[in-house]
């Protein structure tokens, strides 16, 4: 964004102003203060004239200048209108030293879910990745990605979504009674480090924002679809405030994650290499880990696999 762009957007923050103020704060020509403040509705500021000067109204727009102007957030954020994957893009800038930032875009041209499955990331989801370079060891690694579980579902709850979490890390919108669900949130993390140090995570999340159903994979569902459209910078906002919390105060990640989560008590199914577990979800460990209770009474604690949930028997 330009500077006078920038310097006009700070003015009318404060109230409205008029344009020969603004021409004479900013030493510019009136001409150039009306062409700003039309590149600036172009960019989706609502900016009305009334009798009192220039007034911001709102800013719904999700793009380059409104999310650098607007999402205030204790990481900086890259946006991009397209992007190949936002978790590329964020390993890329762990490779450059970075830290704290998330990147974010519109729409995603090659995005991954976990085991390289294909995730699809239409225009008008929240696609983002958010780098950080925590003092933690690898086995409290997957504390940050319920902290984003938790993170995403209430930001989904506030938008009217009755959204829940399903072990480990999905976030769903439960259909009847009996555990079934659609998919709204997909969360990938991935990471460098050595045995007992964590480098940096870079914390994927795939929101099904203002998508129409039936752009996604069966089985999914969207905000627009359960609630209707979000403004998705404030959306992005809540949610990145709320992780800060959550990783800035790892121990009480999992009692909130534990209050939304449809998986416990459920009877599951946890694809692990080593043979799957059914049983009943009874608990997850201090660091995650899901606690199953098999038919035959074994308690068996899984710290990663593909969980499925089973009707009752
Ligand atoms: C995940 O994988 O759920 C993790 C998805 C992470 C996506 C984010 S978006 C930002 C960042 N950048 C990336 O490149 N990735 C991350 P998994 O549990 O493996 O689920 C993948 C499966 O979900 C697929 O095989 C499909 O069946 C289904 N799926 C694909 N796209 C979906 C969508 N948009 N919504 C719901 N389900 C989807």
């Amino acid at each position: 964004m330009n500077e006078t762009r920038r310097a006009i957007l700070e003015a009318l923050a404060d109230g409205p102003v008029s344009g020969p103020e603004l021409a004479e704060s900013l030493d510019v020509s009136r001409a150039a203060v009306w062409k700003q403040i039309d590149g600036l509705r172009e960019d989706g500021f609502a900016i009305e004239s009334g009798s009192t000067g220039y007034e911001l109204r709102d800013v719904p727009a999700y793009n380059g200048p409104a999310v650098e102007f607007e999402l205030e957030a204790p990481f900086s954020i890259e946006y991009r209108d397209s992007i190949g994957s936002t978790n590329d893009r964020a390993r890329e800038l762990a490779a450059e030293g970075a830290a704290d930032v998330a990147v974010l875009a519109d729409e995603q041209t090659g995005s991954r879910g976990r085991l390289e499955r294909e995730w699809s990331s239409p225009s008008g989801g929240v696609w983002l990745s958010v780098l950080v370079r925590p003092e933690i060891t690898p086995a409290q690694a997957p504390l940050y990605t319920l902290s984003a579980a938790v993170a995403t579902t209430n930001a989904a709850r506030e938008a009217g979504v009755d959204a829940r979490i399903k072990w480990p890390n999905d976030v769903v919108v439960p259909v009847g009674d009996d555990g079934d669900y659609d998919k709204l949130v997909g969360i990938l993390t991935e990471m460098e480090g050595e045995m007992d140090r964590v480098e940096w995570l870079a914390v994927g999340i795939g929101v099904n924002a203002n998508i129409d159903s039936t752009d996604l994979p069966e089985g999914a569902t969207s905000i627009r679809e359960e609630a209707g459209d979000v403004d998705r910078r404030r959306f992005v906002q809540r949610l990145l405030e709320t992780f800060d919390e959550y990783r800035t105060d790892l121990e009480s990640v999992v009692p909130a994650w534990r209050e939304l989560a449809l998986t416990l008590g459920q009877r599951v199914r946890v694809e692990r290499p080593s043979g799957d577990v059914v049983g009943e979800a009874i608990d997850v460990t201090e660091f995650g880990a899901l606690v199953v209770e098999t038919d035959d009474g074994e308690r068996v604690t899984v710290s990663a696999g593909d969980c499925e949930h089973l009707r009752p028997v």
